[in-house]
């Protein structure tokens, strides 16, 4: 690692204070156990919506994501990464606690859920670990005022929507810690993108965990007439919606590539590990465009691998090879302990989250512990999904009957595939798109995975409003 600039250098004399300081009063073995000398910056980006191949490094012909594909080339592309689940809230419920699907506090998807005071949350493991933190975009997990809005759930500061309703509507207000912001018919992802940098750069002589849960390209598609994204694609032969979308993902490209042109100039490049994810799969296939979701089938809401299926990128120079592929099932409830562990905190998140570090990954060493299953479960269709290396289930609508809210849901989705009960299988090695159901072909594999759903889905606590929200106010 570089340590030629003052910053850097200042970082880590600071730190090398701290940890001599800390060393006069803590036993040996815990002053040793920071794995990095300097805690990395961490940038988390999830845009929302985003297909598997929307992205160019993930096989996309139709949209532009040159510098996505550059941070790509520098640094690891997973294949069998998932979201936490087939929609906006729930996932991120996942990502922020460690629980999958079947134990995260927040399962349904309406938007004002709070997380409760008790939930501990990523931002609130790094901030005790000293980062600054920040997130702009779409919480989605408490309402402004509530006690699960962000600055209540381990942000220093955090601006965007916190209703994720809110966030159906790109030219409308925003908030800044539960205070709200007027924008004055700006569209709303250039000021999350300017306040994204803006953290950057005012805590570039810390370590910061900067959240970037952007917006876009959740619809409605609309995009500013001169945004420059849209010039590319304005007079394409598709569908209003499929040049917009392009748009957006072109648009978030551009600004990716901004970001790290910054990281360099403020020389923090070699320090700061980047992700680039996406919430869940795409919502539309755009198919005869985009194709959003390739061979796989279904898209978000769905359990299928068109549902929950992301890309992932990560990049950290001189630490994560370039150019590395890794087919490393993992999903959501394991970033709290990578980042835990990338800050030095393994010993901060619950002990019994579902999730395991990816570090050994990241860092291709060979010591990498693996899941036995993930699992997922929606509150819409009643499906829960579980993979066992190469052992894809779905089971449909089994006992998702407690919560009146929910069952309200199950009007509006009518004349969807529900065998109750029966387990779908497929051999997501052969079959990706998951077209041929093996179940009767192998019963033992299915009772073992009936068992295991069984054993992963509890039932949730008060899925109900935060009580505050009132249409957009
Ligand atoms: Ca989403």
């Amino acid at each position: 690692m570089r340590k030629t600039t003052n910053q850097v250098n200042r970082r880590v004399i600071l730190q090398s204070v701290i940890t001599g300081v800390l060393a006069l009063f803590l036993p040996l073995h815990v002053v040793c156990a920071a794995p990095f000398p300097t805690k990395p910056n961490i940038i988390f980006l999830m845009v929302d919506d985003m297909g598997y191949h929307d992205l160019g490094c993930y096989g996309s012909k139709t949209i532009l994501t040159p510098n996505i594909d550059k941070m790509c080339a520098e640094g690891m592309k997973f294949t069998d990464v998932y979201g936490g689940c087939t929609v906006c809230g729930p996932s991120r419920s996942v990502l922020m606690t460690g629980y999958h699907k079947g134990h995260t506090p927040v399962r349904d998807n309406r938007g004002g859920i709070p997380l409760f005071p008790e939930d501990i949350t990523i931002a609130e493991v790094l901030k005790k670990a000293g980062y600054a933190t920040g997130g702009f975009g779409k919480w989605g997990l408490g309402n402004q005022g509530t006690k699960g809005a962000a600055e209540r759930q381990g942000f220093d500061t955090f601006f965007g929507y916190y209703n994720q309703w809110h966030a159906h509507t790109y030219y409308t207000h925003l908030f800044r810690n539960s205070e709200r912001v007027e924008l004055n018919g700006r569209y709303t992802h250039y000021p999350i993108y300017e306040e994204s940098i803006k953290f950057i750069k005012a805590n570039k002589d810390r370590p910061f965990f900067c959240y970037l849960p952007w917006t876009v390209p959740h619809a409605p598609y609309v995009i500013p007439e001169d945004e420059p994204a849209w010039q590319l694609y304005k007079d394409k032969p598709w569908d209003h919606d499929s040049k917009v979308a392009a748009a957006m993902n072109t648009m978030v490209d551009r600004q990716v590539g901004e970001i790290g042109a910054l990281l360099k100039e403020l020389e923090l490049d070699d320090n700061t590990i980047l992700f680039i994810t996406s919430d869940n799969g795409a919502s539309r296939r755009f198919e005869g465009t985009h194709n959003s979701c390739g061979e796989m089938r279904g898209g978000k809401r769905s359990m299928n691998e068109g549902g929950i299926r992301v890309p992932m990128i990560v990049r950290w120079p001189g630490k994560i090879k370039a150019g590395a592929v890794s087919n490393l099932p993992w999903y959501f409830p394991d970033v709290m302990p990578t980042l835990a562990e990338l800050a030095g905190v393994s010993e901060e998140p619950p002990k019994d989250i579902d999730g395991i570090s990816v570090v050994p990954t990241l860092l291709s060493k060979s010591t990498q512990e693996k899941h036995a299953y993930m699992y997922w479960d929606d509150s819409w269709y009643h499906n829960e999904g579980l993979r066992m290396g190469k052992w894809k289930a779905i089971r449909s609508n089994n006992k998702f009957k407690v919560d009146p809210n929910v069952e309200a849901h199950r009007g509006m989705w009518k004349g969807m595939e529900h065998e109750s009960g029966k387990i779908r299988l497929y051999d997501l090695s052969k079959d990706l798109g998951e077209k041929k159901n093996l179940a009767d072909k192998h019963p033992e594999v299915v009772a073992k995975i009936a068992e295991l759903m069984d054993k992963a889905w509890v039932k949730p606590r008060s899925q109900k409003d935060g009580g505050v929200y009132k249409g957009l106010n």
